[in-house]
């Protein structure tokens, strides 16, 4: 059989991107594709393990059963959507473990939003409603991303995030119609989260060192500033239907260009939070690592079984 050409793999490779079939783990993919596909999804994967934090500090002060019930499984669901993302990380040839390890070396990146503390059970309310939101408006784009595991996976987790943000907005909404002290409690929780909501999305694009590129390989399909405007367009009709005010004095609706303008966001506190000085960055890391350590009987025990298992079916 006769070797196929670097560039010709190049080639078949454009190819696919330009007519929209996925690339597949087996298919050949440039090393950078690749390299930009683990960084993206890995981050992707930190941010869901990590943002079951904030959530599960809230699990046994939930104001009662069904509220109890509904935020469990939600943060059980964020520990899925870490477990298929690391697996599709794996497809493109990435070490669980390293990956694992990365993050708590401080080597990895995830969402700057989990780095803000969750103080009172409105706070619940604001991440389901804005987090996820914002986790949505990023993510149903990349379920038509070009990596096939990567899409196929995004397509449950928006299922599941679509549930999430609604659950959210009604812990909100009902706040927001409760007593003035439950209405100032979501208006507190909206005002917390609001800027660091908008900053999920990334830097602007001007600012931006990855979008062209991943554009171009249709990995992202919006820019970081669409995303932004679209989850804006969206969220600040639900919160004045509720009564509440977008801690914002620039947001206004611009009748020309059919969207809302709003003001600067503070980028100088985006990178602090991304470069680790964040109010929670230390305590987010130092609970992962001690969970790692805590489990470390239990992969040992599995490890003995599996080897025991092994042995037993050689000798038969
Ligand atoms: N926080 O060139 P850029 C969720 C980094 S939702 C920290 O624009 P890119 C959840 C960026 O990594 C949250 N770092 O990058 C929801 C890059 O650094 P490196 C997770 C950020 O990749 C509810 C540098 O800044 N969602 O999990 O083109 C409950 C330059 O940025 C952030 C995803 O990960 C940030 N906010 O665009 C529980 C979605 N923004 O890598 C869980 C998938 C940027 O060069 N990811 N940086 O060192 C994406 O869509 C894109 O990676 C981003 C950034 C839009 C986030």
């Amino acid at each position: 059989m006769s070797e196929i050409s670097l560039e010709e793999l190049q080639k078949k490779f454009q190819n696919k991107i330009d007519k929209d079939v996925k690339i597949e783990p087996r298919d050949w993919m440039p090393d950078d594709y690749r390299k930009t596909l683990i960084r993206q999804i890995s981050q992707h994967a930190h941010s869901e393990v990590v943002g079951m934090l904030p959530e599960g500090n809230w699990i046994t002060r939930a104001p009662n059963l069904r509220r109890k019930a509904v935020l469990l499984a939600k943060v059980q669901d964020e520990a899925g959507h870490g477990l298929y993302l690391y697996s599709a990380c794996e497809t493109l040839g990435a070490d669980r473990e390293q990956t694992i390890d990365d993050l708590h070396s401080g080597k990895a990146k995830y969402s700057s939003i989990f780095n803000y503390p969750a103080i009172s059970w409105a706070d619940m309310g604001a991440i389901g409603w804005l987090v996820d939101g914002a986790a949505i408006m990023n993510q149903v784009p990349l379920c038509r991303c070009s990596y096939g595991p990567y899409a196929r996976a995004m397509v449950r987790v928006c299922k599941e995030e679509s549930f999430h943000q609604r659950q959210g907005f009604e812990i909100i909404m009902v706040l927001a119609k409760g007593t003035p002290a439950q209405k100032e409690m979501a208006q507190d929780a909206l005002n917390r989260f609001w800027w660091p909501s908008l900053m999920m999305f990334g830097p602007n694009d001007a600012e931006s060192k990855h979008t062209k590129q991943s554009m171009d390989w249709k990995i992202k399909r919006h820019t970081n500033d669409e995303l932004r405007q679209m989850f804006v367009d969206v969220t600040v009709p639900q919160a004045e239907s509720i009564g509440l005010t977008v801690p914002d004095k620039d947001l206004k609706w611009n009748e020309k260009e059919n969207r809302y303008d709003y003001g600067k966001i503070d980028w100088e506190e985006f990178w602090q939070v991304v470069k680790g000085n964040g109010p929670c960055n230390e305590d987010r890391i130092r609970v992962r690592k001690k969970a790692k350590d805590d489990g470390l009987w239990v992969r040992e025990a599995a490890m003995a079984f599996s080897q025991k298992r092994n042995n037993k079916a050689k000798v038969a």
